[in-house]
């Protein structure tokens, strides 16, 4: 199995993960404020526990895939400090307790060290290309939210996501954790779209 297949495997699941009134209207300007002030503070939550599990997952990656995880973690770190920016740009608070529902993707994230490299690799790799296709989705976007859409949308960003599906692709070769890594992905699709059903609801957080 590649990581291609997934994708067309999983057609209708992945769209629901990549496609979503909220991106609509990043696209057209009516996003309400607290439905993008909500996207964005748990999304500094949600990078903050994938910056953890990354760090660990780089601890038991194989030589081969060192560098790349190496430059997610890196990316990460650095994702951290613009959301920071970002917050205190808007008047946001970051200290507000995580959503339930980014709280099961930092809990399913962490069950990343028990599943074989493979599927955690499949699992990292669906998480990128998921904001890829997500945020190509609200393009060319309203001009409040250029900066967003361009962070994943630039084609280093889509070069990145394809060097971590060759990545997943070899380590899918020996065909040893194909049903976890599908699990993996199914996870990934379903968690994205709660993701942006909360943000769109504009839930409350504090
Ligand atoms: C990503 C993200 C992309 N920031 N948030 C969710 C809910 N899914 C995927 O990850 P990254 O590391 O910000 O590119």
């Amino acid at each position: 199995m590649k990581p291609a297949d997934l994708l067309m495997q999983h057609e209708a699941a992945w769209r629901t993960a990549t496609r979503h009134p909220f991106l609509d209207s990043v696209r057209d300007g009516t996003l309400a404020p607290q439905s993008f002030a909500t996207w964005l503070v748990q999304d500094y939550h949600f990078v903050g526990y994938e910056f953890a599990v990354q760090v660990h997952l780089l601890l038991s990656a194989p030589r081969s895939a060192q560098n790349l995880l190496i430059r997610n973690v890196a990316a990460l770190e650095a994702e951290l400090t613009w959301f920071e920016a970002q917050a205190k740009e808007l008047k946001l608070s970051l200290s507000t307790s995580p959503h339930p529902v980014t709280a099961a993707y930092g809990a399913f994230m962490r069950t990343f060290e028990e599943l074989p490299f493979a599927a955690a690799m499949t699992a990292t790799w669906a998480i990128e290309r998921a904001y890829l296709e997500a945020w190509q989705n609200a393009l060319p976007g309203q001009p409040m939210y250029r900066e967003y859409i361009e962070r994943w949308t630039n084609p280093g960003f889509a070069s990145f996501v394809g060097e971590l599906e060759q990545a997943t692709a070899l380590a899918l070769e020996s065909g040893g954790a194909d049903k976890e890594a599908e699990a993996a992905f199914l996870e990934v699709a379903e968690l994205e779209h709660k993701f942006w059903d909360m943000a769109w609801s504009g839930a409350a957080h504090r």
